[in-house]
């Protein structure tokens, strides 16, 4: 068996500072470290036979992959970690300038497979400004040093995380602040934040939404409904929820026993996340392992939440995933979430019913998220049980 923790140690002498992928999509990944092919395959290899000179490149590890393994050792697992790094490479990558060209038809598969297999994708050339995204990141970095990592400080020493030495279960190392934008816009009364954040936050959040409406459509296309279906079963009486949550995870002593965000599925639409471009940390949960999902300059991560599992009679399913802070460099997420009106209705689309049944519950959006309030960090099938039994009016929610 590979000795993975020397492996570690060695990867970081070897490296001596992270090197950077030549790989096209993920050239812009800051955090890859090389080994040869003997190093992972070679079961008897030790530490004074590293076989560096040996052999060409032929694989890369994420900084996180590393990290797993490394966990994964102390619990005396063994880990493929060719298979982990296929999957990252795998992570589908849409480019929507193509769904104006003769590569729509592949364009759309390629949605199509990301929701059915992922539930993640991540977006380039998705129409809003390389500018825009710069300026926010800019401002969003600036207001964390001024404004809240003081007191992340403070709060991390009152509560003595610093040095904690087992597993911290009911809190993450994350300092955040939500943003409302529909129904109604809460930023004016958001603390700490100056005119001109407050304007570009606005201006953001109003192409976030168009481009999540864009998106359910695309979904819709790809699922046989008529354009428009999703966005109008999100409607309710007021229209859509839609905000943002602003989030740095600062660098964290142990990561390994806090999490920047504890393993969750969303609870609503489609989320759309402007991540950090050099610090990584989300992860999904695909076939049993976490796979990065990949920093990449001016890209939009979007994911699906329990609410499109539900609407599409779980033909598209919402991902498991979570943050990992990093030892070193704080990580920076905007994650902007569009989801039902508190009164909307939801329920499995008819024409997806017709094949599998009725396999998901019908309900009034707000009950589900008084459910998810305390069931969050929790698997998303006993809520949807939960909701099923109300349904029935065996339990009131
Ligand atoms: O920070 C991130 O990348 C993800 C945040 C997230 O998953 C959430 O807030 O639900
Ligand atoms: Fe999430």
């Amino acid at each position: 068996m590979i000795n993975y923790r020397l492996l570690h140690q060695e990867a970081l002498v070897m490296s001596g500072r992270p090197r950077i992928s030549q790989r096209s999509s993920f050239s812009s990944f800051p955090i890859f470290y090389y080994f040869t092919k003997d190093c992972l395959t070679n079961m008897s290899w030790k530490i004074s036979e590293f076989p560096i000179y040996r052999k060409p490149i032929i694989l890369h590890c994420s900084y996180n992959v590393i990290k797993q393994i490394d966990t994964l050792q102390r619990r005396e697992e063994e880990i493929n970690i060719t298979s982990i790094n296929k999957e990252m490479e795998n992570f589908p990558l849409i480019n929507m300038a193509k769904l104006n060209g003769e590569e729509r038809g592949a364009t759309m598969e390629k949605i199509k497979d990301a929701c059915e297999n992922w539930g993640f994708f991540e977006l380039v050339n998705h129409g809003i400004s390389h500018e825009l995204l710069d300026t926010v990141e800019r401002v969003t970095k600036s207001h964390y040093k001024k404004s809240m990592e003081e007191r992340f400080k403070e709060m991390v020493a009152e509560k003595a995380l610093e040095g904690v030495t087992t597993e911290v279960n009911n809190m993450d190392w994350e300092t955040t602040f939500f943003l409302r934008h529909l129904p109604t816009s809460n930023i004016s009364e958001i603390p700490d934040l100056d005119d001109e954040y407050k304007k570009l936050m606005k201006d953001f959040a109003g192409k976030l939404e168009k481009l999540a409406e864009e998106l359910l459509d695309l979904l819709c296309e790809n699922l046989g409904l008529e354009k428009g279906y999703l966005k109008k079963a999100f409607n309710g009486s007021k229209g859509p929820n839609f905000g943002t949550k602003v989030s740095n995870y600062p660098p964290c002593p142990t990561p390994d026993l806090i999490k920047g965000l504890r393993a969750h599925t969303d609870a609503g639409g489609i989320i759309l996340l402007f991540q950090d471009d050099k610090v990584s940390g989300l992860q999904l949960l695909k076939d049993g392992d976490w796979i990065d999902v990949p920093p990449m300059r001016h890209s939009i991560v979007i994911n699906l939440g329990d609410q499109i599992e539900v609407i599409t009679n779980g033909r598209y399913k919402s991902v498991m995933h979570r943050v990992i802070a990093q030892t070193d460099g704080t990580r920076m997420s905007i994650a902007s979430f569009y989801n039902p009106g508190n009164d909307a209705v939801i329920y499995p689309a008819e024409i997806l019913r017709e094949k599998e049944g009725e396999v998901y519950p019908k309900f009034v959006f707000d009950d589900y998220m008084k459910l998810y309030a305390g069931f969050k960090f929790q698997a998303k099938e006993p809520r949807f049980e939960a909701m099923k039994a109300a349904e029935a009016g065996d339990v009131k929610c």
